[in-house]
């Protein structure tokens, strides 16, 4: 073996003895945490002059250095270990110029596998991720297995290595921006659930969004892919490959529906699951995330019961399709975290109720005229927020009438004037958020609060 072989096999932390950490959110500041742990220098950048974390940061490290309001600065020029956040593009300038000399570029995710001794579980998706991580965590509790659910779902990885937390088995949601920081996911299964247009502000094509997603089965022994998507399989490479969908599974290694007179079944081959109307999660979409799960478990060999038992007690996340109030006959969804306009199409297509749909924010770049094709007869009107409102406007009104508003608010009290009993004010707003809102989750609760403040109307049941 070369030299330069057996120092690759060497583990990231004992072949540098100091790193730069490009980005100081959450995962920038716990990875600055892991490194001094594990007792490299750390130096810290970040394009903001302000970044979040910075006070706590050197409350705890005043030995780090920082540089904030720039990149192009020589702790990112001369470092050898860069750890860049996934909120950082790694075409910046600076961050190019650093991998052509050679500097080694990593992210969280990197340091946290090559440390990680347990069974791992990963998943990505443009869509349900968080969904069938959070049920992979449960059916993983269920079965008596301690998990470490971590990752894009909003826990850095890192801080369960800093801590020295126990687990048994890592379930990691992981977004196409940490993966583009990855070498090999040594993972037992791995599932990219469904690709649809996101974060084209990020990426060049639609090819490299799915090339960024696929190398989450760089190292995977088992691949759980959906049936309704043969274009994944193609960019997939991994010993074993495992489907779910929604048909009559016809071989051991399909997850799928069956149709009997008794009704639908969820199915692992020939074997029942459990029965489809048990699920407590609405919409079909719902029904492909759990046998995801059921598929990315498999290989823990958990008995059935205690899996379903997971599944019947999910009741699903906040912020993802959730009734909130019903208000003289109206129903009010939030679904904010449909941040692109796959989930949002999805929202839209599940509800058979009229339709008054709140969207808007920031695009990242997405063509909106995929909107309009996705939009059913069911929408009766658009009432648009936000940077983008205008875009969308443009791109869906032939097929949908539209309000651009100013605010939330706004945009819920004028959708509820138009809307009749039996029909639905949806939040589903194809966008992010940060144009408006610190996040998805306060945009959702700014329109739960929007409902409340609609009247004092006594008839109205808030959820
Ligand atoms: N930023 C700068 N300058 C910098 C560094 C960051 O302006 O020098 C900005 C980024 O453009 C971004 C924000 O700061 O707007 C946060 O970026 P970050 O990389 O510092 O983010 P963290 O706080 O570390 O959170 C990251 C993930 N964020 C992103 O990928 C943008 C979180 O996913 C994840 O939960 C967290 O690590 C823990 O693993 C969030 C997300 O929006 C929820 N993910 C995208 C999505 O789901 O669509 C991919
Ligand atoms: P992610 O973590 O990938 O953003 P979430 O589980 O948080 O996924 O769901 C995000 C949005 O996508 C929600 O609006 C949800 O209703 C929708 N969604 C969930 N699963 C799917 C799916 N399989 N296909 C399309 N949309 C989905």
């Amino acid at each position: 073996m070369s030299e330069k072989q057996q120092s690759n096999n060497m583990s990231i932390i004992s072949r540098f003895t100091e790193a730069t950490v490009v980005g100081l959110g959450v995962s920038g500041y716990s990875a600055a945490r892991y490194l001094r742990s594990r007792g490299l220098a750390v130096c810290v950048v970040d394009t903001r002059p302000h970044p979040p974390l910075a006070e706590s940061l050197l409350k705890e490290h005043p030995e780090v250095e920082t540089f904030f309001g720039s990149l192009s600065v020589d702790a990112v020029k001369n470092a050898e270990l860069l750890v860049v956040s996934p909120g950082v593009s790694l075409g910046l300038p600076d961050i190019s110029a650093a991998k052509n000399r050679g500097a080694e570029i990593v992210g969280d995710i990197e340091l946290f596998l090559q440390e990680n001794t347990k069974p791992l579980i990963a998943i990505t998706g443009s869509n349900g991720k968080s969904t069938v991580t959070t049920l992979v965590g449960k059916m993983c509790l269920a079965g008596g297995k301690k998990p470490l659910v971590a990752g894009n779902i909003g826990e850095p990885v890192l801080n369960s290595l800093i801590e020295n937390s126990e687990y048994d088995v890592a379930v990691l949601e992981l977004s196409s921006f940490q993966l583009e920081t990855t070498s090999i996911v040594p993972a037992e299964s791995a599932t990219i659930l469904n690709i649809s247009a996101d974060h084209m502000d990020r990426y060049a094509s639609m090819g490299d969004y799915m090339l960024a997603k696929a190398r989450i089965m760089r190292g995977a022994k088992r691949a759980v892919l959906s049936r309704h998507e043969p274009e994944l399989e193609q960019i997939t490479k991994a010993a074993k490959l495992i489907y779910f969908g929604l048909d009559k599974p016809k071989a051991d290694n399909i997850f799928g529906v069956d149709r009997r007179k008794s009704g639908r079944w969820l199915m692992k081959g020939s074997e029942s699951l459990m029965r489809l109307t048990d699920v407590p999660l609405v919409g079909l979409h719902n029904i492909l995330n759990v046998l995801a799960a059921f598929a990315l478990t498999d290989f823990l060999a958990i008995d059935k019961d205690k899996l379903v038992s997971a599944v019947i007690s999910f009741e699903g996340l906040p912020h993802r399709m959730q009734t909130v109030a019903v208000k003289d006959g109206v129903t009010f969804v939030n679904d904010s975290k449909a941040t692109n306009i796959g989930a949002a199409a999805m929202a839209l297509k599940n509800l058979e109720s009229p339709v008054y749909w709140i969207a808007g924010g920031d695009g990242k770049g997405a063509d909106f005229s995929e909107m309009r094709d996705e939009l059913p007869d069911t929408v009766q009107h658009a009432f648009l927020i936000g940077r983008d409102a205008n875009e969308i406007k443009n791109a869906v009104n032939s097929k949908v009438s539209t309000t651009v508003v100013d605010t939330l608010e706004d945009a819920v009290r004028q959708a509820y004037k138009l809307a009749s009993p039996g029909s639905v004010v949806l939040l589903s707003p194809a966008c992010a958020s940060f144009d408006m809102f610190s996040g998805f989750a306060q945009r959702g609760e700014e329109f739960v609060r929007a409902v409340k403040a609609l009247s004092d109307d006594s008839s109205g049941v808030l959820l």
